[in-house]
């Protein structure tokens, strides 16, 4: 960073302040992930600096020939990886990339049918406050509420009732496995297409240890930066016949110039996700939230749907009488940072919250298993069960720091 450090010290020091938070602290939001250097190298490339409007052969502007080569690689790598036949790589996130399948499938006023956000959906499955809930019919079903899982019966019970023309599954909040060949089956059923968003879960889809939909359902979006462990960015993966009206949707129905250092930052994270030692990881990161999770249980706090099949557990806070928030800030001010989220049966505002959300992949990828696990586990008990504690939580912050410096960040960052 030393030009950086010359021309602009300011921005300069919030890097570096920021990398030492990463540094010294847990990160235990489901979402985030610690990437390769070789991903940072190529998302801080000097592919950032031309425009590539168009598609690999046919582009907008002239000086693109590296640029197809990077967008060609980064295609059929995702798809080797997953086994689609056709993948677009330029969606910036995972909201544009669901965008971009409702832009080519149904049309503005048209049914979606999708999971709620209070119980683990996405904004961009249909939310009110999102372009997917503003532009089209949201109807939205939720987890049984005993059970907390998704019940697929009477998803099937409301698709025939709502007749939706397309049927989102996948979540951001949910600790359980998904049925995404029975989604496909009952989308077939009421002739509603389908549409996978495995952002959350893509790396463990790639690596065989969730199923896939790639074959069931007409569409599958993600996000490339969680369990993946790419740059942060989306894609879109659907069959041949889908490829030309996808493609158009993203540019130029919604995006222009595609980001190519990222685009090239994706390839290189669909290489690593194809390989042996990306395998082993996605492994740990499931072992290591099932260890979270006893853990956590073992200390009286409650886990909605009673588990984890997944990289992630969701806390319900209610027995502790503290609040989401509350609890994020306490942890946070102890070096471990999670995310509190709203829980099924929710009685408060999504700022607010009864739960807490908290996720395996970034301590995983800097080395830790299941020892330190059970370690985490402690900390957050005990920091939850006496949030006001302000000099517990200084003394687990120094415990977590000297935890955080045998596992960098990277080599040669400490
Ligand atoms: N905001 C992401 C998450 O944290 O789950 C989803 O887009």
């Amino acid at each position: 960073m030393s030009y950086l450090e010359t021309t602009d010290p300011e921005i300069a020091a919030i890097i570096d302040k920021e990398t030492n938070r990463q540094i010294n602290g847990l990160e235990l939001i489901a979402s985030e992930n610690v990437v390769s250097r070789a991903v940072l190298e190529a998302s801080g490339s000097i592919m950032t600096n031309k425009y590539a409007e168009g598609y690999p052969g046919k582009r907008y502007y002239g000086g693109c020939e590296f640029h197809d080569m990077a967008e060609n690689l980064a295609r059929d790598r995702v798809c080797s990886l997953f086994g689609a036949e056709h993948a677009n790589v330029q969606p910036h996130s995972g909201s544009q990339a669901n965008m971009a399948v409702y832009f080519s499938a149904i049309k503005p006023g048209d049914k979606i049918l999708s999971m709620n956000l209070s119980q683990g959906g996405h904004l961009s499955h249909g939310s009110p406050v999102n372009f997917s809930g503003i532009i089209y019919e949201s109807h939205q079903y939720g987890v049984d509420l005993k059970t907390e899982r998704m019940d697929y019966g009477s998803i099937a019970e409301m698709a025939r009732k709502v007749k939706p023309k397309i049927i989102v599954c996948g979540a951001s909040a949910y600790p359980r496995e998904i049925d995404f060949k029975a989604f496909a089956e009952i989308a077939n059923e009421v002739d509603a297409y389908c549409m996978a968003d495995i952002a959350h879960i893509a790396g463990l889809c790639a690596t065989g240890i969730h199923p896939t939909p790639v074959g069931h359902t007409t569409f599958t979006t993600s996000t490339t930066h969680k369990t993946l462990r790419g740059p942060r960015g989306g894609f879109i993966l659907c069959d041949k016949e889908w490829a030309a009206p996808i493609d158009k949707s993203v540019f130029p129905g919604m995006q222009g110039g595609p980001l190519m250092h990222i685009i090239s930052a994706k390839a290189v994270c669909f290489k690593e996700a194809s390989t042996k030692e990306f395998v082993k990881y996605s492994q740990q990161v499931v072992k290591n939230s099932r260890v979270l999770a006893d853990t956590l249980q073992s200390n009286n706090v409650r886990l909605v749907s009673g588990g984890t099949d997944n990289h992630l557990c969701l806390l319900d806070l209610t027995n502790f009488g503290i609040t989401g928030l509350e609890a994020e800030q306490a942890l946070g001010n102890a070096g471990i940072t999670v995310n509190k989220n709203t829980i099924p049966n929710e009685t408060k505002s999504p700022f607010v919250t009864s739960g807490l959300r908290v996720g395996t992949p970034a301590v995983t990828s800097r080395g830790m298993k299941e020892s330190e696990m059970k370690q985490i586990g402690e900390w957050i008990s005990s920091i939850i069960r006496e949030s006001k504690n302000t000099t517990l939580q200084e003394k687990v912050r120094e415990e977590v720091k000297s935890l955080a410096s045998k596992y960098p960040l990277y080599p040669d960052l400490s």
